[in-house]
């Protein structure tokens, strides 16, 4: 549960070794690490600070429905991906603008550089939004999740929709030791925005209960894994309710697991907090495809956390 999380937090902290990383912020890390949450016990939305479903929710969506371009995120007011997206599109030949080169670091250091890349942004997300052409061209984000879970191609040029097919081996073949959907994709490594930070899931069944078990390769513990825990808790109850399961268990396994130099404040800031009562998850009992599933088929009741934490994300 939510103390897992700050427990390893306090690992982190404590024995975590520093480490520079690609992006030059500088982490603290360790290498292997697990965490287990029983959804029995209510949705695992952490409570120690505010994590915002609403954008948990569409990030999923937009995986389940293959989708790979951010247009769909924008469209849901929903900005996590923004940046990766726009670092293709500065880096293209096209962009004729101020230079954005290391954004991610200077607007943390430079007010007077952050305005205009708020403008730049500004300026790109209206075209994504608005121009069909640039947001085909600059809004994809390569071969990513959605990409990856619902066409996977292979080398005979057809495709594999791992989701669906994992969803029919779940129904069919609940014993199965083979529930697994991969987004690691090694020959598509160089055509993605950023090689999948989780990797592979694999489902399990046992007392009529459905289990997921994530490894993840990198994990960003104050901004990404609030989100993915979410994100992985609500896929596995998405998946129970169409193949008529109970949920158990979402086990999370850690390859890197880090805190970023500039998030340490904030995480002692919420170590501090106790932990309240968890929500719980309603789904719309008239949807039974996990295809078919809009932002407003979900409803969280009773979440009640501390408040936001704000921190930069690293790019
Ligand atoms: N890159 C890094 N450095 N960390 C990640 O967790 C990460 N992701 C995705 C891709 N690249 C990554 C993006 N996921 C937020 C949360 C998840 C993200 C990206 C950003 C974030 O900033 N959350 C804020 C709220 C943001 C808002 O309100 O718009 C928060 O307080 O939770 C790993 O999947």
């Amino acid at each position: 549960g939510e103390k897992a999380y700050l427990d390893l937090c306090n690992h982190i902290l404590t024995n975590g070794t520093k480490r520079d990383d690609r992006t030059d912020t500088g982490t603290y890390s360790v290498f292997g690490h697990q965490m287990r949450f029983n959804l029995e016990d209510g949705f695992p939305l952490l409570t120690t600070k505010r994590v915002p479903f609403r954008l948990v929710a569409s990030e999923l969506l937009w995986f389940i429905k293959g989708d790979t371009n951010i247009r769909y995120l924008l469209e849901n007011n929903n900005n996590i991906w923004n940046e990766w997206a726009f670092k293709n599109w500065i880096e293209s030949d096209e962009y004729k603008g101020p230079n954005m080169d290391d954004f991610g670091n200077r607007i943390q250091v430079d007010p007077e550089f952050n305005k205009i890349y708020e403008e730049q942004m500004e300026i790109f997300k209206k075209n994504i939004l608005e121009d069909d052409v640039f947001a085909e061209k600059y809004g994809d984000l390569g071969s990513v999740y959605g990409k990856q879970w619902r066409a996977w191609k292979t080398s005979q040029n057809e495709v594999i929709d791992q989701l669906k097919e994992v969803i029919d081996s779940i129904r069919h073949n609940p014993n199965s030791r083979r529930h697994i959907v991969s987004a690691w994709n090694p020959e598509d490594i160089p055509t993605m925005a950023l090689p999948p930070c989780h990797t592979l899931f694999q489902f399990y069944v046992a007392d009529g209960k459905l289990s997921c078990q994530l490894y993840q390769r990198s994990a960003d513990v104050f901004l990404g894994v609030p989100f993915n825990i979410a994100s992985y808790a609500l896929l596995t109850h998405l998946i129970a309710h169409e193949t008529g399961l109970k949920v158990g268990e979402f086990v999370h396994t850690m390859g890197d697991a880090h805190i970023y130099s500039n998030h340490i404040e904030q995480v002692k800031t919420q170590m501090e907090r106790d932990i309240r009562q968890l929500p719980q998850l309603l789904l719309n009992e008239n949807k039974r495809s996990i295809f078919d599933f809009e932002l407003t088929d979900f409803e969280l009741k009773g979440y009640d956390p501390h408040p936001t934490i704000k921190a930069p994300i690293a790019v």
